[in-house]
């Protein structure tokens, strides 16, 4: 039997879901129009009132909401609750420019932790599970979103945080956590470490991984599955949305289940904006029907990925998004042509010569783009004669330039040279925009 943990709201009827998407669209644009003077201005710029909104189909007549919108209102410009009611804050893990500030009231805590508990139940977890939340802790949402998602469920939550990898290993062994929730990548170095620390596997009794906060792909699933012999799940969100929890993959493994009671998913052409229909890959954007503190109109994530509300074999009836494996800014053009860090990932992974460690560095030379892509060998090949590296190299390289379309150095490095993260990994170093 699958495991709901509101099996009423996973599992309604479409008509259901649109009954309820509707009125929550209704409510909160009365609201935001009322208590946020910014978004009032946005409405009056674009010429639409809150009457103008009956059903969830009139959503596309709404302005889009942008980071840079949140930057310029930096710090509470866009909450729509008093201070007295805001009881938790977090921030975006931006790169560049200002952090975002996202603000919650006592009930967005529990819609969150709600949310992050039908998450865990369809990674099969339940009120017998020990989760060991080995993300952040602190102003990023993964520690703190799943940790009170974990508690909500009555499953036994480890709240190790990040790092410390020697032990994590010992409390997983000792305290026999069922499930890990971690980065992907952070997940590897865990099996990595498992591996020379010459732990007995057969002490754990890990049955599943909670996996987000980066992109990562099918390739790396099944080397995550393979290494930590557990079930790996996809668990996406943004701090600006929620955090983790927005979305989770089900063990049918196609696509993750959008909350959609609680968020309206759209799909959207990034350069001219426009709606695009189900099945199409484009930028996702959110509208947030429940949230108090800081709800958002169509909020572009950036991330790429596609809509699927074809009925799912657990059970769900809500949408499926396709598992997002990059976004509309981490797209490097090289000399013209678009690259996606995740491609690269996919195909170094089809290669059992090289580890699943790998990383892209980007430059200008002579006026002409150049991408180099290290990656590091096994341990058993990294003996091997240099003549049989260079045939490795070479046949990465073909590789890459046959999926890509351009071509690539590649560059086998020793094993264990490429840093390690304990959170979101840093893949791209493009040395062009220094010069
Ligand atoms: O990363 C929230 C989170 C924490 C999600 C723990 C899952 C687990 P931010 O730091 O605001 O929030 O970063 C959000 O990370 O727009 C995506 O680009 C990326 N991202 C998050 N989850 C996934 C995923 C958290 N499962 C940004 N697959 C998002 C791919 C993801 N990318």
């Amino acid at each position: 039997m699958e495991k709901y943990w509101q099996q009423e709201e996973e599992t309604m009827s479409r008509e259901l879901i649109q009954k309820i998407q509707s009125e929550r669209l209704r409510a909160l644009v009365q609201r935001v129009y009322e208590n946020v003077p910014y978004y009032k201005q946005k409405m009056i710029d674009k010429g639409v009132e809150p009457g103008d909104i009956v059903t969830v189909a009139d959503i596309s007549k709404l302005p889009f909401t942008t980071k840079q919108d949140l930057r310029d209102t930096y710090p509470f410009g866009l909450f729509a609750k008093p201070a007295d009611e805001i009881v938790r804050i977090h921030a975006s893990s931006g790169t560049t420019g200002k952090q975002t500030i996202v603000g919650y009231t006592k009930n967005d805590i529990k819609v969150w932790a709600d949310l992050v508990a039908r998450s865990l139940s369809c990674a099969g977890a339940d009120k017998n599970s020990t989760v060991q939340v080995a993300y952040g802790y602190g102003l990023f949402t993964g520690g703190l979103g799943l940790h009170y998602g974990t508690e909500a469920l009555g499953a036994t939550v480890i709240p190790v945080s990040a790092g410390n990898t020697s032990r994590q290993i010992q409390m997983m062994m000792d305290l026999g956590s069922t499930h890990i929730a971690c980065t992907p990548s952070y997940a590897l170095y865990l099996a990595e470490t498992i591996m020379k620390e010459n732990v007995d596997t057969s002490k754990l009794k890990l049955r599943a991984g909670i996996f987000g906060a980066e992109p990562w792909t099918e390739n790396m699933r099944n080397e995550i599955e393979h290494r930590l012999n557990l079930k790996a799940y996809d668990i996406y969100g943004l701090s600006e949305i929620m955090g983790p929890g927005v979305s989770c993959g089900c063990g049918y493994n196609n696509g993750l289940h959008i909350w959609e009671d609680h968020f309206i998913p759209e799909i959207i052409d990034p350069d001219t904006g426009e709606t695009l229909p189900a099945g199409t890959k484009g930028e996702l954007i959110f509208t947030t029907i429940t949230k108090e503190g800081l709800p958002l109109i169509r909020y572009r994530t950036k991330d790429i990925s596609a809509l699927d509300y074809d009925a799912c074999g657990c059970g769900r009836t809500m949408a499926r998004m396709s598992k997002v494996t990059g976004r509309t800014d981490d797209m490097l053009i090289i000399r013209g042509v678009n690259v996606f860090p995740s491609q690269v990932e996919s195909v170094i992974l089809e290669f059992d010569s090289v580890e699943p460690h790998y990383q892209l560095i980007v430059d200008r030379v002579d006026n002409l783009d150049t991408l180099s892509v290290e990656v590091e060998m096994t341990t058993e090949i990294f003996s091997d004669e240099i003549r049989l590296l260079e045939k490795f190299e070479s046949s990465i390289k073909k590789r890459i330039e046959a999926v890509l379309g351009i071509s690539a150095n590649v560059k086998l490095v020793e094993p264990l040279t490429i840093t390690r993260s304990e959170g979101k990994a840093k893949r791209v170093i493009d040395r062009r925009e220094i010069k």
